[in-house]
């Protein structure tokens, strides 16, 4: 039922309630100010020249806290790889791209750096210089290339979250600011989002404590956030999302009801024993397979190479 006749369907109250009970970000302003002179930037250019496209790639996964001043929290798996590689592919395409990243996760450009053996990767000369070893030489030059060049272009935006609270606020700044790039703007939803929260309001402000006993926590369903950034956050823009299940038994019947309930246009589909090497490209009435050739390449790069001509005929056809 219409909220302006009526009492509010239960989505809506929770995604309200949601909101309003959230903690507010702490350096909301500072994202808002980075987010309104990036667009500045790439809407000055797109009158000047050819309309650039942009892209939001939510990346990593969120943390739901236990307690208001948290020493624990509830995690998943996710380590951002699928969202940095893409980033990567999405700005070699000409995409503007707002990166959204769990803070520690996975960056781009960087994808290549060892995290537990980092100082291997360089060397000392005999006069104290630091020089980066000969072997990893050739693709690090590459990679500080294309970051810089990325940077200097005004394509590339990082914004770093950590819990779902921050994730969800970050997710509905960016496609406010992104509203007048209409069918030109993209949502690429790669982060491994938290199904399940503690409200702020009922949480346990300081450490919960062990001499209690066991601990029994309820747990609230995070409301879907997909459908009201269809709907109400960015109804033009062309959406994607992703799936993620362990038993290949229901995946795609998942995907299918992800389009259909949350009116994505893409939902890309993919199994945790397998989503390195394989994913499944569902959209009305059609599923793509999409698989990493060997060892040497990524997955992404044929993901969005598909993506980016599918928006492209989106926008073609006016966002039908
Ligand atoms: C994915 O399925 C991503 O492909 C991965 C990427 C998280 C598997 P990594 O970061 O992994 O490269 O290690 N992301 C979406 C998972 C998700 O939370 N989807 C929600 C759902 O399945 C919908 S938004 O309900």
């Amino acid at each position: 039922m219409d909220s302006r006749n009526g009492p509010e369907a239960p989505q809506e109250s929770n995604v309200k309630s949601f909101f309003n009970s959230a903690p507010p970000l702490r350096d909301g302003d500072l994202i808002c100010n980075k987010l309104k002179e990036f667009m500045d930037r790439i809407s000055l250019s797109s009158e000047n020249g050819s309309p650039v496209r942009v892209v939001c790639v939510t990346s990593g996964g969120t943390t739901v806290p236990l307690e208001q001043r948290c020493v624990r929290y509830i995690d998943n798996f996710s380590s951002g790889h699928r969202g940095a590689a893409s980033t990567e592919y999405f700005v070699k395409a000409g995409y503007a791209v707002i990166f959204v990243y769990r803070r520690g996760s996975c960056q781009p450009y960087c994808r290549y750096l060892p995290q537990d053996s980092f100082l291997e990767f360089f060397d000392l000369t005999e006069d104290s210089t630091i020089q980066v070893c000969q072997s990893h030489a050739t693709m690090v030059k590459k990679a500080i290339r294309d970051y810089r060049k990325a940077v200097e272009e005004g394509l590339l935006l990082k914004i770093p979250f950590t819990t779902i609270f921050e994730y969800l606020q970050i997710l509905q700044m960016v496609a406010k600011s992104m509203s007048w790039t209409a069918t030109r703007g993209m949502f690429y939803l790669a982060a491994a989002v938290s199904d399940f929260y503690v409200p702020w309001e009922s949480m346990a402000e300081h450490k919960i404590q062990s001499a209690a006993g066991p601990l029994d926590m309820r747990l609230t369903q995070v409301p879907k956030m997909l459908s009201v950034l269809r709907k109400e956050w960015a109804p033009s823009a062309f959406c994607i999302s992703f799936k993620l299940e362990t038993d290949p038994g229901i995946l795609l019947q998942k995907a299918d009801m992800a389009m259909r309930k949350y009116g994505m246009h893409v939902v890309v589909a993919n199994e945790l024993a397998t989503y390195k090497e394989e994913v499944i490209i569902v959209t009305k009435g059609r599923r793509t397979a999409v698989r990493r050739h060997n060892k040497e390449t990524d997955l992404e790069e044929q993901l969005v190479y598909l993506l980016d001509e599918m928006h492209y005929e989106y926008i073609k056809q006016g966002g039908a």
